[in-house]
Formats: structure tokens, C-alpha cells, sequence
């Protein structure tokens, strides 16, 4: 073996038994400042959430529930003719915001009665310019005598009517109002717990105004109303709403308008958290009463809404009145459907399903519910 062989097998065995330098002992993981970055971002997004108001301030407001800031598909691709309004399916962006989880019930609305005097419109007697801006010009006035304060009450007919002939279940009832909701001789005693009705958008807003709130805007009521779940058919999944033979909502069983199985236990109003709530929380936003939003109805809104905390158009418009009825009436949107909705009739009370009212007018299957800002 020459010198130079010998010297690199020497050098080989010696790399083989080199020790191997030991890895420098840790010099103690810096958890101390990994927990304060945690907390320093952790703070960072709460003080952004706030202030894109997409988290709550505060405590929940009594009976109120936090539906938090974000992006959802308002609208629906729905085939069948009654979401002929709800097209098309578009993105919304909301500000997080507070919402009643329940409809306002007799006895909330008894208590701001209490408070304040208010008289709904239901119980003042109309004037003719009230009806007339409701009417195509031309169309004769109502006699004088008809002039007197109510309000219009489902009435269920002995045999099937036709359901383009809606005063073939509408009966305008004189005296009916919220404290008497079929009218005289009829009473909310045993109804507290139930939903308002015969409330017009004005009442509704009288009371949110009172209570420090304020209506719902429609996305607002929609978002909340999907309860955190994409594209579901209804409030509370894609479930029927009796599968399993237990109802999840308040609407019509049997043939409308004459016929109602009472299935799901009611034939007109149902109390509050009768049945499970939504995702969010929210009872009932599906069928029992519809609700009012804030917004103005126009059935062509969606195509053009902005994208970021739409607050719905500037007037209104129902191309589907009857002849002698004005389509620029002023109406608001409502939402949720009622216990009158069912599959065949009106599914509307599915979440992405609109509906509309005159201002002034209530009805015994109208109500509402209030949101309230952040802060
Ligand atoms: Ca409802």
C-alpha cells in the first residue's frame, strides 16, 4: 500500500468513526412569544371584526341572535313559477347584525301599546284617498258607509275555490285588528305567545322604532332565514318538512283553501318556538306569519342590486294587480311565507321566497320581527 493509499484509508476510517457532533441542545423553544403573536393577531382580527362590523359588540340584546358579516347566494334557480321574483341567484355581502329570534308576539306588541297609545291603521277608519291611491283612475270610490276600520281575515270555504279567486278565502272582516284577530267577538287572550297580525309595515315599524330596533332589510332576512346553510332548499335543510312525520313549520296540510289536515297542529297562527329553530337560531321563519322587511318591492330588483348591503330600490312596483288595482301602490317586501303557504298553493315559505303588501294594509297571516345594527 503506498503512502498516499494508506493516508486515505486512514482518512476513510477515521471519517467512519468520526463522532458525530452532537445538534446543539435547543436553547428553549420561544413559546412566550409564539402565545403573545397568537394573541397579538388574535386581537389584531377582533379589533378588524369590530370594526367591519361583522362581530358583535357587546351582549346579545334579550331575545336577539348575531348573524355574523359575510358572503352568501341570495335568489334561487328554483323552476317553479311563484320565485319568479327571486331570480336570479346573485352574491350578497352583509354587515353582521342582530335579529329578533322569534316574531314579535302579542304580548311584545301589547306591551308598546302599553307604553305608547299607538293605534294601529287596522283601527282607524280609512279615507277614501287611502283606498283610491290603491286604485286605477277611473275606478268608482267605495260608498261611505264602507269607510269604517278593519282588516282582512282568512276565511275557510266549504268547497274548493280556484286559486286565482282569492276572495274566495279573503273576507275584509269590519273591526278586525291585532287584539281581535277574526274580529269582534274574537280575542288574543289565550294568544299572547303568538305572533302579532293585522300589523301593516307602518305598525311594524312603529313598534321597532319604540323598541330601539328596526326592521330587517330582505337580504338581511334571507341570510338570517338560510341559517348559515348554502343552497338548501328550506330553512332548515333539504329535508321535507315532515320527514320523519314530524312538521318543521307552521303552513297548510290538506287542500287550499278548503280543506286542512292539521298536521302540523294549527290551522292559523302558532306560538312562537313551536317548532326547532334554524341554524342561526330563529324560530319560525318559515311558514306561521309572514314577516315585513324593510325594503320596497320591485320584482326585477335582483338583477341589478349591488352587491355589498343591498337596501332594496327606491319605490316599488307589482306588475301582478288585479285591473282595477294601481301597480305603483306603495309595497314592501315580506318574507317567510305563512301558515296559509303550502307546496301546492304558495311555497314561498321556503328562504329565497318573496312576497309583497301595501303599506297600510295588515293581514291575519302578517307579522314581523326586528334586526338591530352592531352598535
Ligand atoms: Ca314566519
Amino acid at each position: 500500500m503506498s503512502k498516499k493509499s494508506r493516508a486515505r484509508q486512514q482518512a476513510k476510517a477515521t471519517e467512519a468513526n468520526a463522532v458525530v457532533p452532537p445538534i446543539p441542545a435547543p436553547r428553549g423553544f420561544p413559546w412566550k412569544w409564539l402565545a403573545l403573536l397568537v394573541i397579538g393577531v388574535g386581537a389584531g382580527f377582533g379589533i378588524a371584526t369590530l370594526l367591519d362590523g361583522s362581530g358583535p359588540i357587546g351582549p346579545a340584546p334579550a331575545g336577539m341572535v348575531w348573524i355574523p358579516g359575510g358572503k352568501f347566494t341570495m335568489g334561487t334557480k328554483d323552476t317553479n313559477p311563484r320565485f319568479f321574483d327571486a331570480y336570479p341567484e346573485h352574491e350578497v355581502e352583509l354587515d353582521g347584525f342582530w335579529i329578533d329570534e322569534t316574531e314579535v308576539t302579542n304580548s311584545q306588541y301589547a306591551e308598546f301599546v302599553k307604553a305608547t297609545g299607538y293605534v294601529t291603521v287596522a283601527e282607524q277608519t280609512p279615507t277614501k284617498e287611502q283606498i283610491m291611491a290603491n286604485l286605477q283612475p277611473g275606478v268608482p270610490p267605495p260608498p261611505p258607509e264602507a269607510l269604517v276600520p278593519g282588516s282582512l281575515v282568512f276565511r275557510q270555504p266549504d268547497d274548493p275555490v280556484s286559486w286565482d279567486r282569492e276572495e274566495g278565502w279573503w273576507e275584509w272582516v269590519p273591526g278586525a285588528c291585532w287584539k281581535h284577530p277574526e274580529g269582534p267577538g274574537s280575542s288574543i287572550t289565550d294568544r299572547m305567545d303568538h305572533p302579532v297580525v293585522h300589523v301593516c309595515w307602518k305598525d311594524a315599524e312603529a313598534y321597532c322604532k319604540w323598541a330601539g330596533k328596526r326592521l330587517p332589510t330582505e337580504a338581511e332576512w334571507e341570510r338570517a332565514a338560510r341559517g348559515g346553510l348554502a343552497a338548501a332548499t328550506f330553512a332548515w335543510g333539504d329535508d321535507v318538512p315532515d320527514a320523519g312525520g314530524k312538521w318543521r313549520c307552521n303552513i297548510w296540510q290538506g287542500n287550499f283553501p278548503d280543506k286542512n289536515t292539521l298536521a302540523d297542529g294549527y290551522v292559523r297562527t302558532a306560538p312562537v318556538k313551536s317548532y326547532p329553530p334554524n341554524g342561526y337560531g330563529l324560530y319560525e321563519v318559515a311558514g306561521n306569519v309572514w314577516e315585513w322587511c324593510a325594503d320596497w318591492y320591485m320584482p326585477e330588483y335582483y338583477k341589478n342590486s349591488p352587491m355589498k348591503n343591498p337596501q332594496g330600490p327606491g319605490s316599488s312596483y307589482d306588475p301582478r294587480v288585479r285591473q282595477t288595482e294601481n301597480p305603483y301602490a306603495p309595497k314592501r317586501v315580506m318574507r317567510g311565507g305563512s301558515f296559509l303557504c303550502s307546496d301546492g298553493f304558495c311555497a314561498r315559505y321556503k328562504p329565497y321566497g318573496r312576497g309583497q303588501g301595501d303599506i297600510d294594509t295588515g293581514q291575519s297571516h302578517v307579522g314581523f320581527r326586528c334586526a338591530k345594527d352592531a352598535k
